[in-house]
Formats: structure tokens, sequence, C-alpha cells
């Protein structure tokens, strides 16, 4: 298990790589602020707040320039440095997400307004992205399902499908087909439901930057980078599995299930490896990104070389 929640001790491990965050940390304690204010791109000097703190237990935090330097949008260019060259504008508001489909409460939200019941958690969450690589980061946002609990979908909802913003002004990547834009994503409802998923508005209590897909983007943290869909502009409740855009890029490539699995190579590379950013030596990839204690019975009975 990855998580611990509902303690404060630091291990010494974590120490190094964030030693700014961490002595921060020991002085906001837990002042109060909300999720809203986050996600208003609100800076957090004096008002961070973790409901629930959460920290990996032996992983050490990748540090902040890293998660901030080396990045997948590829609204702002597909080079890993592109992101953090061309994204500096992107604040991510005002902002508004739009809410349809087989759900009660239907409408397009102010994000603040839709926010602002919640409180931001903190979890530390591993990111793996399907290149091989990933990072340990600090995040702050709200659980997925406490959103769609208040939106209250009806039974007909079998899958939540995200789509990223449109805007080719300001996202300059979107001027080139390299994808089919806007970027979709969906998770199954299950998945969506599941305690781990975070609607992520913050990093080391920082609102995100315009490279990690601000003011708000989903967290998967048992599936490959990818589903963890960028600057989300509308939430769809719906009945069939929605299309996915590296699924209709590669579809032998990526499927929509997009679970860390390192049994199921990629066509063109082993998955059984990953490099930590900042580490020379890859380290084995675990099943379900380490999360397989509580996310593996999601998929019980499925064929995980079909489902990919
Ligand atoms: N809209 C959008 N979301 C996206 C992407 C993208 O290109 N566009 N890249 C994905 C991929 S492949 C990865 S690995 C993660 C990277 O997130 P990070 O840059 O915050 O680490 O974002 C995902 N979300
Ligand atoms: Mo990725």
């Amino acid at each position: 298990m990855l998580i611990r929640r509902g303690s404060d001790h630091i291990p010494s491990s974590e120490i190094t790589p964030e030693a700014v965050y961490l002595n921060r940390r020991k002085f906001i304690g837990r002042l109060g602020a909300g999720a809203a204010a986050i996600a208003a791109g609100v800076p957090l000097g004096s008002q961070a707040h973790a409901a629930s703190q959460s920290r990996g237990q032996s992983d050490e935090l990748t540090p902040y320039e890293a998660i901030t330097n080396y990045n997948n949008f590829y609204e702002f260019g597909t080079d890993k440095e592109d992101p953090a060259r061309h994204a500096g504008n992107f604040t991510g508001h005002p902002w508004s997400v739009d809410v349809n489909g087989h759900v009660s409460k239907a409408a397009t939200y102010d994000l603040p307004d839709l926010l602002s019941s919640f409180t931001p958690e903190e979890r530390v969450y591993r990111l793996r992205c399907v290149e091989a690589w990933s990072m340990v980061i600090p995040w702050q946002g709200i659980p997925l399902r406490d959103v769609i609990n208040y939106l209250e979908p009806t039974s007909s909802a079998k899958y939540v499908a995200f789509q990223t913003l449109h805007d080719p002004e300001q996202m300059r990547g979107q001027r080139a087909r390299v994808l089919d834009w806007p970027y979709v994503e969906g998770l199954r409802m299950d998945e969506a439901m599941h305690p781990l998923t975070l609607l992520a508005v913050g990093i080391y209590e920082r609102p995100l930057l315009g490279q990690n897909g601000p003011p708000i983007r989903l967290v998967v943290p048992w599936k490959y980078g990818f589903k963890s869909v960028k600057s989300i502009v509308r939430i769809s409740f719906v009945e069939e599995e929605p299309p996915t855009t590296w699924n209709i890029m590669a579809p032998q490539e990526y499927g929509f299930y997009a679970n860390v699995n390192p049994e199921v190579d990629h066509p063109r590379w082993s998955q059984a490896r990953e490099r930590r950013v900042g580490e020379l030596r890859p380290r084995p990839t675990p099943m379900f990104n380490g999360y397989g204690d509580q996310v593996a019975s999601l998929y019980s009975g499925m064929d995980l070389t079909r489902y990919y």
C-alpha cells in the first residue's frame, strides 16, 4: 500500500527532495481553505489545507522542478519540455465545466462554484506514464466520487466521459492535427467511484501550473498516465464505453482500461520496468502501479490481455 492516511509523520527518506515544501508544511499545518481557492489559482502560501494527509511510505517525492518541466500535454506540443515552455499563460481561470448526460444536476458550472463545498485532500500517488517513466507526486484534489455523488447520475450512467478544452488560440499544439482534438477520456462508473480516483487541483499545495492541466485534471493512480486527462471542461454520464483519444489514435497500442500491467507489453516496448524520474536504475513495475490490493477486484474475471 502506497498511501497512509491520517498521519503527519514524515519519513526522513522524503525530506531531501523537497525540503522547502516539507519545511513549509510544518508551518502551515492545517489552515483552512476550500478547493475553490486552489482551482481559482489563489496562491496557497498561507491557505493550504489537507483534510486527510496521506504519504507514500517508502517513495521519495519527485521534485517540483521535475513534475513541472517534464510533461505530456500535447495541447502545448509533443516534446516533454514543450508544456513548460508554452503553457506559461494558461492558468485555467475563469473556467466552467459542462455536466451532461444521464445525471440529475446537469448544468454548466462555474468551477469555483462547483468545488466550493468540497475540501481538497492530499494524496501522494505515483503517476506512471506509458513511456515507462514515473513520478511520485503530492496531489491536492477531491475524490471524483464526491463530485459524482453531488451531481447524482441516474442508473443509466454506466461510464463517465471527460473532455479537455479545445482552444487552439491558447493551446498552440491544437493547431496541428497530431491528435484528434479535443482530448477525450473515460472511466467505467465503478472506476470513477473508486476512492483512489482524484480530481486534482494542486501539486505541492500550489495551484496546477499550465503544464499540469489546470484548473482541474483527473488522476487515476493505477492506470497509465494518459487516462489522467487534463484541463477538463466537460463531464458526461453515458451508457456506452466512451471513445478515448489514444485508443482512437492507436487502438492496438492503447486500450480503454490502460491499467498498469507489467505483464502486458506495449507492442513497441516492454512495460515490465520503469524509470523513476531522477533515478538512473529502472525498477520493476508493480501490477496496478502498486494499488492492486485496492483495485484488482474491479477487474476480477476479466482477461487483462484482451482488456488492456
Ligand atoms: N488533455 C491532455 N491530457 C493529458 C495528456 C495530453 O496530452 N492532453 N497527456 C497524458 C499523458 S500521456 C500523461 S503521461 C499525463 C502526464 O501528466 P503530467 O505532465 O502532469 O505528469 O497526462 C495525461 N493527460
Ligand atoms: Mo503518458
